[in-house]
């Protein structure tokens, strides 16, 4: 049997689309075997920000983030493949791209720890209330 077909949430984040990178990090995911099955543009709310990293609240980086995330546009992305979830954290490389592995989205695009250019569901469970946040079922089209 092989790997189960699972879906995650991909974020393509501000800095990455003010450096019109939005190509190349998709490149990097079909390339991989993912499939990008939805997809839309937005500029995210203060409030859809702090909704979406609410299991950050507590950090000492939260409000920076938050603010990080409404600086620009972003790109929201379901991805769909074998072993999605893990598939995408493996693509996308370490959160801080001073310890991401070289051929990693993180490696060659992130500017920093914050500025990291992608945001990928961590677990199967997040993956799904990650797409729930953003997308509704008629719009994912595998
Ligand atoms: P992840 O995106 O690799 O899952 P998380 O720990 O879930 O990493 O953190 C969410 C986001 O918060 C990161 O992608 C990054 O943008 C930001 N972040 C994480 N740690 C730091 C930090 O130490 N300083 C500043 N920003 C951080
Ligand atoms: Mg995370």
């Amino acid at each position: 049997m092989g790997a189960a077909k699972e879906r995650t949430l991909s974020i393509i984040k501000p800095d990455a689309t003010r450096r019109n990178l939005t190509g190349k990090i998709n490149a990097k995911f079909e390339d991989s075997g993912l499939h990008i099955v939805a997809q839309k543009r937005l500029h995210l709310t203060q409030e859809q920000a702090e909704k979406f990293y609410e299991v950050h609240r507590e950090r000492p980086f939260f409000k920076d983030l938050v603010k990080f995330m409404i600086s620009g546009p972003v790109v929201v992305q379901v991805l769909e493949g074998p072993d999605a979830v893990s598939q995408n954290r493996k693509i996308m490389g370490a959160t801080n791209p001073a310890n991401a592995e070289p051929g990693t989205i993180r490696k060659e695009f992130a500017e920093s720890i914050e500025a990291n250019s992608v945001h990928g569901s961590d677990s199967l469970d997040n993956a799904k209330r990650e797409i729930t946040f953003f997308f509704s079922e008629t719009e994912i089209v595998g």
